[in-house]
């Protein structure tokens, strides 16, 4: 029955069947799904096979876009009610933002629900957001911890060039750094001198609390 729910969820958002997705996440919701299972068993494995039929040309853009919008409509009321069972050990502020050039932030978001949830302060600053800004923001709130994510290869770039002001700043010692997204590898973190790397948004809460901790 709850896989029902889900499988009908996931091809809702696939459809981008976008008036439906409300009243289906709050059915999972009410037959008592937790609203992580709902996250990463059906909606953003949902977005997997969006990518892949944008990948495979059966997808353009506008297709992906609804479906994205469809992905928020569900996420608007699973959101609020997920429960991190892992809270941060450590409280810690932390900065989070997607770098200039990449406007996806599906992912960003779902990673600030659940460091919130964990219990820390973060300072979300949105999408396509230029290094001066990140930087100038780290400094202004004394940040311990910065996260930035990107989805696509050649804002990678940005990274390399957040971790280069970082070190020109002599800011290294003061701000952990850590990076995600699906452009994204361990391998890049340590390449490019970044304290940090987490897979989704689940891991990033235990690896930001091992952050703070440091
Ligand atoms: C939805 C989508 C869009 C939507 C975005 C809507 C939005 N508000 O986000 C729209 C339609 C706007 C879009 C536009 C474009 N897109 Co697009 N898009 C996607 C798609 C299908 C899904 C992404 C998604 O939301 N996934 C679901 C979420 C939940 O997953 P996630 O973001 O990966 O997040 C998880 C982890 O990565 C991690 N995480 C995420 N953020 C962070 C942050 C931190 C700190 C940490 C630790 C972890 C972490 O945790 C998250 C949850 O567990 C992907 C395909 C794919 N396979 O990823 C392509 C994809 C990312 N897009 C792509 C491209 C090329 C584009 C465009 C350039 C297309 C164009 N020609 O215009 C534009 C980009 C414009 C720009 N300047 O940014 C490429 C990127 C290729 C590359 N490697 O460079 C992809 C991979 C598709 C493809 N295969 O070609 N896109």
């Amino acid at each position: 029955m709850n896989n029902e729910i889900l499988d009908k969820l996931a091809d809702v958002v696939v459809k981008g069947k976008i008036k439906e997705a409300k009243p289906l996440a709050e059915q999972a919701l009410a037959a008592g799904v937790d609203p992580k299972v709902i996250i990463f068993d059906s909606l953003s494995k949902a977005m997997g096979s969006v990518g892949q039929k944008y990948e495979t040309k059966q997808y353009f853009l506008p297709q992906v876009l609804l479906a994205a919008q469809t992905m928020y409509q569900a996420l608007d009321v699973v959101l609020p009610k997920m429960k991190v069972d892992t809270k941060a050990k450590t409280p810690g502020k932390v900065v989070l933002a997607v770098v200039e050039g990449d406007v996806h932030d599906i992912g960003k978001n779902i990673v600030k629900a659940m460091l919130t949830g964990a219990g820390l302060t973060i300072f979300d600053m949105g999408r396509d957001v230029p290094v001066k800004n990140i930087i100038d923001k780290c400094k202004a709130e004394s940040a311990e911890v910065l996260a930035t994510s990107t989805l696509m290869t050649p804002t990678l770039a940005v990274m390399k060039e957040i971790e280069k002001v970082l070190k020109e700043e002599n800011l290294k010692s003061k701000i952990k750094t850590i990076i995600g997204g699906g452009a994204t590898t361990k391998e890049f973190a340590d390449q490019i001198g970044c304290d940090a790397w987490a897979y989704d948004a689940v891991e990033a809460v235990q690896v930001v609390d091992a952050l703070l901790a440091e």
